[in-house]
């Protein structure tokens, strides 16, 4: 899409439907000329048209399409000092589609066009008004599949990040001037900071991208929930406490072994987590080719979870045991996170001791249940604890420039550690800046901008 930030551009900002209150919001250098032949103010409030200072102003709005002025409230930032960095303003209106059209419409025929997706925020963007990485976290506001992600997208809208990078950068910078100082005067041996502070500042540096790159590493895109699957032997109970956990009667149970073919998955509510909650088939070996359409499935979904709770029925039968863990150990050699749930406890009898689990319930008698959703909501918390800092979009957009930064800081600082030369140390660092850059936005392409803000959504 054209970039074009001398566009008087408006869109609607409410949700669609109809609202007590709808909102539609321009910007754009004729924002005030535009609305100086729809909006009139009560005589005792001043003149909106000479303010100077952002204002709410009440008042109507004359449509042409309309017998009757509508009453509206004029949210007018007349500077740069706005959302998007360029004369901006909201029309606060009764939230009816037919009124918001209206209005629109009004706007378009006086010269206004409709915004792009996300195009306001690239506008705050482009204007200087907030980096990349914050354009990225409006999205991630948005888009929050739960408190958790929210959190995470208000801390890096907040700064957070961006503020550790800017620091990073400058102290990189400066680190830089004084080396390429000392390259100057090496004949004269004139030493303008030491090879122990050059790998002081190396070292905490590395130390803040290598945190950043295990976090890009592991973060998922926005709105993207993380899964836990049920898995275990055929009547282990799995569906029953899937039923259970999600407070529905979704998954099929009965006593007969193999009863769930095709996998079903709920969104379930964990402490500030929202995760796709999955029941599986049991695992068993077949030559039936619906009972192998169910294992396939069963296999795809243990692929993409990111936590399996393996269900081990303590009623099971003793000539089962030993396949059963052979299946335990496959998973667990693989290399998936696993909690072993001891199920049907009730059942247990004290015959023949079964093998260690981490937690014992009982979906029938709801023992040991609350245990299991603490257990689930530390496991959660563990997997977020490598991953606290980027959000998802964005760890997706960086991944490889902090790499890359990471493999140039390394490389300066083994250069200072080797005494290599400190033109060596310099070009590295050089390097670093630039990926750096990238990482806040400050290098870009049209078409990143325009992968980044086509996922917005119009008015944003
Ligand atoms: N007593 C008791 N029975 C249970 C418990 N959990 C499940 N059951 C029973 O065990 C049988 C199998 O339960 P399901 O939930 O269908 O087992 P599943 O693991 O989904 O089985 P498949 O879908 O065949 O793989 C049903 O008759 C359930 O009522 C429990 O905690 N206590
Ligand atoms: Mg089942």
């Amino acid at each position: 899409m054209p970039i074009d930030l001398q566009d008087t551009i408006t869109a609607t900002a409410s949700p669609p439907g109809a609202s007590l209150r709808g909102i539609v919001r321009i910007s754009g250098p004729e924002t005030r000329q535009l609305l100086a032949g729809m909006f009139t103010t009560p005589p005792d409030t001043g003149d909106w048209h000479s303010a100077t200072l952002p204002r709410r102003w009440p008042g109507t709005l004359r449509i042409s399409a309309f017998c009757q002025p509508l009453p509206a409230a004029l949210f007018f930032w007349p500077t740069q000092r706005s959302y998007t960095g360029q004369t901006m303003a909201e029309l606060h209106l009764p939230g009816s589609e037919p009124v918001l059209e209206g209005v629109l419409e009004e706007l378009c025929r006086r010269g206004a066009r409709l915004a792009r997706r996300g195009e306001f925020t690239m506008r705050a963007f482009l204007n200087g008004r907030m980096d990349l990485l914050q354009a990225e976290a409006v999205h991630g506001v948005i888009q929050a599949a739960d408190h958790d992600e929210l959190q995470r997208a208000l801390g890096q809208l907040g700064g957070g990040i961006t503020g550790n990078l800017r620091m990073l950068r400058t102290d990189l910078i400066g680190l830089l001037g004084d080396l390429e100082a000392g390259l100057d005067f090496v004949d004269e041996d004139i030493e303008f900071v030491s090879n122990e502070e050059i790998r002081r500042r190396l070292g905490a540096a590395l130390q803040l991208i290598q945190s950043l790159v295990s976090d890009a590493a592991s973060r998922l895109p926005a709105g993207h929930r993380r899964r836990i699957v049920l898995a275990g032997l055929p009547n282990a109970g799995k569906s029953t406490l899937f039923n259970r956990l999600t407070g529905s009667q979704r998954a099929i149970v009965s006593p007969t072994a193999g009863t769930t073919r095709d996998y079903v998955s709920t969104p379930v509510i964990l402490g500030n987590f929202t995760v796709d909650l999955v029941d599986t088939a049991g695992w068993e070996d077949t030559a039936d080719s619906i009972l192998s359409r169910a294992q396939e499935f069963r296999q795809e979904q243990i692929d993409a979870a990111d936590l399996i709770v393996w269900c081990r029925a303590a009623d099971l039968p003793t000539e089962q045991r030993a396949a059963e863990s052979q299946l335990h150990r496959q998973l667990q050699n693989r290399g998936f996170d696993l909690l072993t749930v001891k199920t049907r406890s009730d059942l247990e009898t004290t015959a023949t001791p079964a093998p260690a689990e981490d937690i014992a319930i009982s979906a029938a008698t709801g023992a040991g249940l609350t245990a299991l959703t603490e257990r689930l909501v530390r496991a959660l918390e563990r997997g977020n604890q490598a991953r606290s800092e980027l959000l998802g979009t964005s760890a997706v957009r960086c991944r490889e420039s902090l790499q890359r930064a990471h493999t140039c800081l390394s490389q300066a600082l083994q250069a200072a550690v080797d005494r290599r030369g400190d033109e060596l140390i310099s070009l590295e660092l050089r390097q670093t800046l630039r990926e750096l850059q990238i990482v806040l936005g400050e290098v870009y392409t049209d078409d990143l901008l325009d992968h980044i803000f086509s996922h917005f959504c119009i008015g944003k």
